[in-house]
């Protein structure tokens, strides 16, 4: 079916003269899908770019950066420094957040963001993204520190990712619903391709890693074996389950077909918080879903309204169809209670 070709500069626009998002934020929207498709040209070239492989240095979350780790994040600073629409901006790639050179003019937004999650995959051809989240520089706030970004995800005024798959998708909220833009490779534009995702309430697919299933806390033992005993189980319906690990790929299925997307504790990643990040992957990713009719919680706690300690914290993450997160929620809700 062909599209009345609406491409995100004119579906910005139209959401300024709405009056839901000012030109500055306009701008830093357009910047960021500006980086997006150097990014996935740059992936798009594989083995042939030279840009496969280990970059030879580590980042703060104690991993092997892939070569095209480093070159995302170059893509996404370079872009966003000379704009003027940024006061700061912080990555999973760099320890701390970084306020915009003094030789550039400063704006009222902060920017974070994972410049190529899911990057384990990239070697072995399988879909990867960028994740990024804005919220507003503090009043009064000229050179943005890590404690300035510390603001839960209800704080976020946008919030997206790009998922260079068979497709290059951008999926975007600005706080008034979740749409989707596929990139015409031709024209190199973002076209509106779903205005308005919405993801069913109930779902029969589940994504998690199950190798980690004898290092889960008793709930979530319980929750995902009530799910494998599918139509005679408690549960009574059978489910299938999926996983990429990628969680752009993982989180783009549920928005566009249901589902619920889980990293749990485990008694590995507990000592840390969880194994996903706070800032840059789950809150974005909670507010795109919640905005999609979603719903997203640490298993005890909404996401969005979690304080964060830190610009790399890490949380336990259930989020999509609300039913089926809720379900979730309420294994551990029941464990918890019992517990106490
Ligand atoms: P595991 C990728 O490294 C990532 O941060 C997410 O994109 C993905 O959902 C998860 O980790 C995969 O984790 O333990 O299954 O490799």
């Amino acid at each position: 079916m062909s599209h009345p070709h609406i491409s995100l500069t004119r579906f910005l626009i139209e959401e300024q003269r709405a009056g839901r998002v000012n030109a500055e934020l306009r701008l830093l929207v357009e910047v960021v899908a500006r980086a997006c498709k150097t990014i996935s040209i740059a992936v798009g070239k594989g083995a042939l770019g030279g840009v496969l492989g280990e970059a030879g240095t580590g980042n703060i979350q104690g991993e092997a950066q892939k070569k095209l780790d480093v070159i995302a994040n170059d893509v996404l600073l370079e872009a966003n420094a000379w704009g003027g629409h940024l006061a700061g901006l912080a990555s999973e790639e760099m320890d701390h957040s970084m306020p915009i050179p003094d030789v550039y003019p400063r704006g009222n937004y902060l920017l974070l963001f994972d410049p190529l999650d899911g990057s384990s995959n990239i070697d072995v051809n399988v879909s990867v993204g960028t994740i990024f989240s804005v919220l507003r520089c503090p009043e009064g706030v000229t050179t943005p520190a890590d404690e300035h970004y510390l603001q839960p995800g209800t704080e976020q005024v946008a919030a997206g990712y790009c998922v260079y798959g068979p497709q290059t998708t951008l999926v975007l909220t600005v706080g008034h619903g979740t749409h989707a833009f596929t990139l015409d490779r031709e024209v190199g534009s973002f076209i509106l391709t779903t205005r308005g995702m919405r993801i069913p309430e109930e779902t029969k697919e589940f994504a998690v890693n199950a190798s980690n299933q004898r290092f889960w806390e008793a709930p979530m033992q319980r929750y995902v074996g009530d799910l494998l005993a599918g139509k005679d189980g408690p549960r009574g319906k059978d489910f299938n389950m999926r996983w990429i690990a990628s969680m752009v790929a993982d989180v783009h299925r549920i928005l566009t077909r249901g589902g619920i997307f889980s990293y749990p504790l485990d008694s590995k990643c507990a000592p840390k918080g969880g194994k996903l990040r706070l800032m840059y992957e789950a809150n974005p990713m909670s507010l795109l879903v919640e905005q999609a009719g979603g719903a997203a919680s640490t298993g005890r706690q909404r996401m969005l309204e979690v304080q964060p300690n830190g610009l790399h914290m890490r949380v336990p993450v259930f989020l999509g169809s609300k039913a089926e997160v809720e379900a979730a929620v309420s294994y551990h809700r029941s464990h918890d209670a019992g517990a106490a």
